[in-house]
């Protein structure tokens, strides 16, 4: 029951996705403007990026983050309830320095810097984001990640008292995720701190949350408290809920649809009722630098 409504949550946005559509195909039935369009978003599947930034205020505004509510404007909402300073991060496994981790010493060691990266959640909407951040594989370096570990797992954190949501069974709490170690030392994988230059707000996964800008959004976990460095696969709290929609690689892919609805295209969000559908590029536009540690894959199988 908790199973099947926990992909109902899910459906809801792509419901709203679907609504539009429809508009769309209104619109489309109505004359040349329509054709055009059509035409422009099925051929321009290698177009370059789109990388304008969205704004702060869409950013911080329209979020997942069922820890504080499955709505997403719950977060921007309920999210000023969660204590982030002291924050640590534990770090343990196959690493030779385990051990706690405060925030303000890591942030002492890192080079911040600013990454403007695309979004694309796996519901078919996307962003793109003014990220300020260091390196995971810096932070992994920290800690001195041992021969032979072959995948990262994180943790986010729980603490029902100050993340209302975590109160309800919607997910099995905490949210963990989880990458391949080639993933994970990947210099696009960055620890994000910061949105235009500011403290990351806790809507966005203050004070820390991971950014892995070629995956389907919900592999950026937000709020980490554990880092755990292992030699098998992590469990991945959507991968857990259901593995045939939600894989652990989850690559953003235009050609492998979601089973309940198409991953061709995608609506940025910030544009209005009536602003058009962007195509989906394949890794999210980051191919070429990350699709070569996928050689060999079946990404139908591997998806
Ligand atoms: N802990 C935690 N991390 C999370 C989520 C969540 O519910 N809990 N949602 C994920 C999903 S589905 C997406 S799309 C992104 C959204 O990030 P944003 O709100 O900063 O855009 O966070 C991801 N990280
Ligand atoms: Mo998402």
């Amino acid at each position: 029951m908790a199973y099947r409504w926990k992909n109902d949550l899910k459906d809801k946005d792509v419901t709203d996705e679907g609504a539009f559509l429809n508009r769309r195909q209104l619109m489309i039935g109505m004359g040349a403007l329509g054709a055009i369009g059509t035409g422009a978003f099925v051929g321009k599947a290698n177009a370059a990026a789109d990388l304008e930034p969205n704004s702060y205020e869409d950013i911080t505004s329209y979020n997942n983050f069922y820890e504080f509510g499955t709505g997403k404007d719950d977060p921007a909402a309920y999210a000023h309830t969660l204590t982030t300073s002291p924050w640590t991060v534990k770090i343990e496994g196959m690493v030779d320095k385990p051990g706690d981790y405060a925030f303000e010493d890591i942030m002492a060691k890192m080079t911040i810097e600013e990454r403007l990266y695309r979004f694309r959640c796996v519901e078919a909407w996307s962003a793109v984001i003014p990220w300020n951040g260091f390196e995971l594989s810096d932070l992994l370096a920290l800690a001195g990640v041992q021969s032979g570990a072959k995948y990262v797992g994180f943790e986010t954190l729980y603490r029902p008292e100050e993340m209302v949501g975590q109160n309800r069974r919607t997910l099995d709490w905490p949210y963990v995720e989880g990458l391949r170690m080639d993933e994970a030392m990947n210099p696009l994988t960055i620890m994000a701190t910061g949105i235009y230059g500011k403290d990351i707000p806790n809507q966005n996964g203050a004070p820390l949350r991971l950014v892995v800008p070629w995956k389907y959004g919900f592999k950026s976990i937000k709020s980490i408290v554990k880092i755990t460095v292992l030699n098998e696969e992590p469990p991945c709290t959507w991968n857990q809920i259901n593995a045939s929609e939600y894989g652990f690689y989850s690559n953003v892919n235009p050609e492998v649809d979601h089973p309940r609805w198409s991953q061709a295209t995608e609506r940025k969000i910030g544009g209005g009722l009536f602003a058009g559908r962007q195509p989906t590029l394949m890794m999210n536009g980051y191919a070429d630098q990350v699709a070569g540690m996928y050689d060999g894959m079946d990404l139908r199988k591997f998806y």
